[in-house]
């Protein structure tokens, strides 16, 4: 064991989903070092009994740097005594699949290197975040301690071995602690098997169903090819760029209608198969595409909540409740309330429904920003969500656009829109947001987009669990009519800072509504509000989704 002096950076406060850097800044000497012994002496403080009977989890969705910085955290791990360290064979394990990991194998916590749906590359992002005990992303408090620490630091804990070999599964000892190189597929497929009915979905396939996988040269390419072409019988082909690669081709690998453009195409086509999906980086998020035809990830939401119980094995019990984040559309709260059963309303970030699950009080949840997921582990799930959309349709036997108009002539639909303004000046954009922020109580009573403002607030949670508060989680504007605007800034990015806009009304058409008609008003009002034009010379968004 060798101990190597170091001193702090400032900049490694984790964000809406750990610390998200440019890749070079990870490069740097130190400085994913720095982190990991942080993390370690963070839950060595939490571990009374120490790390030597504890497994810790490493894995990554295989961006350029994975191999290298799991390279450093295995000799970090030993140097600070853990007993164990499982890793991916290849550096691989999808950010779902860490947590299944974690939970099956009974390990302290986890490692997921990943900047998830950012680009990779030595000039693009990398990321890096603990996942705890639950298998699921440290909560705030442990994040807060966590960079308390970074703050602190004096030295941090190696040793000198050569690089472990982490192209063959097998065993092998770093001093006292046993790595183990494991199989990525494993764990996950057993959840996945265990909660839908694999032998229904086979022969949904063999009946000439038809769907396109695109996992964008990311993590998914693996489990997508193993579950859907190998044990389910898709034809193969079903899985596009199925190969991880370190720059995912050069691409976003980020599943919505702008990045999964091939995908989007190949929907719109005459030939196009029933079902159509992607996932991210990283492998929690999805894409949900019919034949020509675009599921919002808050009618996904909604459309699994409504027919889990029925159409998959693992929910036959029902659901204990639904939880989703606050900008995250309303379209949930409506099922569960025809369920009988209560939503939740949670800040961004996966890491809020931990406590929910854990405490037995909701089953299914989701945010807007193409993410699904259950209690089967603590993360989002994105090939999960496609195996719920495949086992909705294998029991309705409809097309997708159908199974989602059904839903809206029964609940009515949400239209729903997220405007992004990316690349803006941190400082303006912080004004702009204070500036609104100034302005909330002044605004009950007035006049918006057609309707009046019942209610502004800066939405702050209180876990229902453990009591802990989270304030300042976005800008709300409840109007009379039903109607929703939300605003924060994004907690993922490496630079500048990114404005999110969320606007939202529900009516009960039919569905049959044009979005861009609905929507517009309230977009407009909106950015009047927040005086994008006169602030950033604009106010284009940079990509609707
Ligand atoms: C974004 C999304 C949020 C999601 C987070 C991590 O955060 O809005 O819903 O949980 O990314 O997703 P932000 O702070 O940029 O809005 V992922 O797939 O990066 O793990
Ligand atoms: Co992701």
């Amino acid at each position: 064991m060798r101990t190597v002096d170091t001193t702090p950076f400032t900049d490694q406060r984790p964000g809406t989903s750990g610390l998200r850097k440019k890749t070079r800044v990870f490069m740097q000497p130190n400085y994913l070092e720095n982190f990991v012994q942080a993390v370690f002496d963070t839950v060595r403080e939490d571990t009374p009994e120490g790390f030597a009977a504890e497994t810790l989890v490493v894995g990554g969705d295989g961006r350029y740097h994975n191999r290298a910085a799991i390279q450093v955290i295995l000799r970090m791990a030993a140097a600070n005594g853990f007993g164990r360290v499982l890793v991916g064979r290849g550096g691989i394990l999808s950010t779902p699949a860490v947590s299944a990991v974690i939970r099956r194998q009974k390990a302290l916590g986890g490692l997921v290197l990943s900047a998830s749906h950012n680009p990779g590359g030595p000039e693009a992002d990398f990321g890096i975040k603990y996942n705890t005990r639950n298998g699921g992303p440290a909560p705030e408090g442990l994040t807060g301690r966590i960079y308390e620490q970074t703050l602190k630091l004096t030295r941090y804990r190696t040793l000198d071995h050569a690089d472990v070999d982490l192209e063959h599964e097998g065993s092998l000892r770093l001093e006292g602690t046993e790595v183990v190189v494991v199989n990525p597929l494993a764990d996950y497929t057993a959840v996945m098997e265990e909660l839908f009915d694999f032998d229904s979905l086979r022969a949904l396939f063999s009946s000439g169903f038809r769907m396109l996988f695109d996992a964008m040269s990311a993590v998914t390419g693996p489990y997508a090819r193993h579950i859907l072409e190998e044990r389910l019988g898709a034809p193969a082909g079903t899985v596009i760029n199925g190969t991880p690669l370190e720059d995912f081709g050069g691409h976003h690998p980020d599943p919505n209608l702008v990045h999964a453009a091939e995908l989007v195409e190949r929907m719109g086509g005459a030939d196009a198969p029933d079902l159509g999906a992607a996932c991210d980086g990283d492998g929690d998020r999805n894409l949900i595409l019919g034949r020509n035809f675009f599921v919002t990830p808050g009618d996904s939401l909604a459309v699994i909540s409504e027919h889990a119980q029925s159409a998959i094995p693992g929910y036959r019990q029902g659901l204990a409740g639904v939880a989703r984040s606050m900008p995250t559309s309303t379209a949930a709260d409506r099922v569960a309330a025809a369920l009988g059963v209560p939503c939740y309303e949670t800040p961004t970030g996966w890491k809020f429904f931990g406590n929910l699950m854990d405490a037995g009080l909701c089953t299914v949840c989701g945010e807007e920003s193409f993410g699904t997921g259950s209690n089967h582990v603590r993360e989002k799930d994105g090939l999960w969500a496609v195996l719920c959309w495949l086992s909705i349709l294998a029991a309705a036997r409809r097309p997708v656009e159908e199974v989602v108009r059904e839903h809206w002539r029964r609940f009515g639909r949400s239209y729903y829109q997220r405007h992004d303004y990316e690349g803006l000046e941190l400082q303006a954009a912080t004004e702009m947001v204070d500036s609104l922020r100034d302005k909330l109580q002044t605004l009950p009573g007035t006049e918006f987009a057609g309707s009046s403002i019942k209610h502004a607030d800066d939405f702050s949670y209180t876990d229902p669990v453990d009591g802990s508060v989270s304030a300042h989680q976005g800008l709300r504007i409840l109007l009379e009519d039903g109607s929703r605007v939300v605003c924060r800034l994004s907690g993922t990015g490496t630079e500048g800072a990114t404005l999110r806009l969320y606007v939202e009304r529900y009516r009960q058409d039919g569905g049959d509504g044009d979005i861009e008609e609905v929507l517009a008003p309230l977009a407009r009002a909106a950015r009047g509000l927040l005086e994008l034009r006169a602030r950033f010379g604009t106010d284009e968004p940079t990509i609707i989704t």
